[in-house]
């Protein structure tokens, strides 16, 4: 978990700290100044963040946040979800890697739209990324000639959670490879997301994974968030996936549907986690 945690979730952790929700700074020489600071840039990414998602919102582009491990199999994910979808270049994405596109690269070819962020490139090499970054992206994307656009984070499994991108939806993959304690271990991302697609499932012959424990880890968490489970290699499983995401777009306000649920709405996929640090280790 990040350092700076501004529990603005539902979900103390109670350190017995009374002040506002920051955190317990004393093991840092900088102490209040530095909370001031963080304060500043999660202030400064959430306005952001709102303007991002509003820009997709007159648009009518819906948004999924994903994010995972590196190597869950996100862009595997994305390359069969556009080999799916009718339409796949009316999908946007925006790849998020620290250096190389080598990902933006396989997910072009599969027919999407993708605007590349190096985080290398300008961003300090973050781990994840932030509002800014995205609405750097957004524009050199023609949202106009979109319906459904992806963010696919930076592959870690704690920064990318802390940082409202403006999306409308989070999701995030999860290989079975991992074991099931993550949950556990990574609360934050679990938190944080809508739904968790359960990948690599044509490895389980051969894994000791235990499936109901990892769900009952992650129920113990976040006990509102959907899963799905699949092989993204396969593609066994994957029409439940396609059926969130059309679920996801019939939700957009503007999309004339009931269940019209966005941050503003309270979306537990819109806003803070509850935990944070400017980033840049991990
Ligand atoms: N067996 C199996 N392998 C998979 C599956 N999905 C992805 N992989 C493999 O896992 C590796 C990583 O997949 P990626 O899709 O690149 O993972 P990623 O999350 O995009 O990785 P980063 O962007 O680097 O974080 C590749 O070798 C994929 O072929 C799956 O369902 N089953
Ligand atoms: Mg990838």
């Amino acid at each position: 978990m990040g350092r700076f945690h501004r529990h603005d979730d539902e979900h103390g952790h109670g350190h017995g700290h009374g002040h506002e929700d920051v955190g317990d700074h004393s093991g840092y020489e900088t102490g209040p100044d530095r909370v001031v600071v963080l304060e500043r840039i999660f202030d400064e990414n959430d306005r952001r963040a709102a303007e991002n998602r509003s820009l997709l919102d007159e648009a009518g582009v819906v948004t999924i946040n994903l994010m995972s491990s590196p190597g869950a199999g996100k862009t595997t994910l994305l390359e069969r979800t556009l080999a799916a979808l009718p339409a796949p270049e009316r999908v946007g994405i925006i790849e998020g890697d620290i250096e190389t596109s080598i990902d933006a690269d396989r997910l072009e070819a599969a027919g999407a739209r993708v605007s590349l962020l190096n985080t290398a490139d300008g961003f300090g090499g973050e781990c994840h990324l932030d509002a800014p970054m995205v609405a750097d992206a957004l524009g050199r994307l023609d949202l106009s000639g979109l319906d459904v656009l992806f963010v696919e984070n930076v592959g870690n499994l704690v920064c990318p959670a802390e940082f409202d991108v403006g999306a409308h939806r989070s999701a995030m993959v999860y290989a079975i490879t991992e074991g099931e304690e993550k949950p556990l271990k990574y609360p934050v991302m679990f938190r944080s997301v809508d739904v968790v697609v359960v990948n690599k499932l044509d490895l389980l012959p051969h894994l000791d994974f235990d499936l109901d424990l990892f769900r009952s880890h992650l129920a113990g968490v976040n006990p509102d968030a959907e899963v799905i489970e699949l092989s993204a290699r396969s593609g066994e499983g994957l029409e439940r996936w396609t059926q969130w995401l059309a679920a996801a777009r019939a939700g957009l306000p503007g999309a004339g549907l009931p269940g019209g649920g966005h941050p503003g709405g309270g979306h537990p996929g819109s806003g803070h986690p509850g935990g944070g640090h400017p980033g840049g280790e991990g």
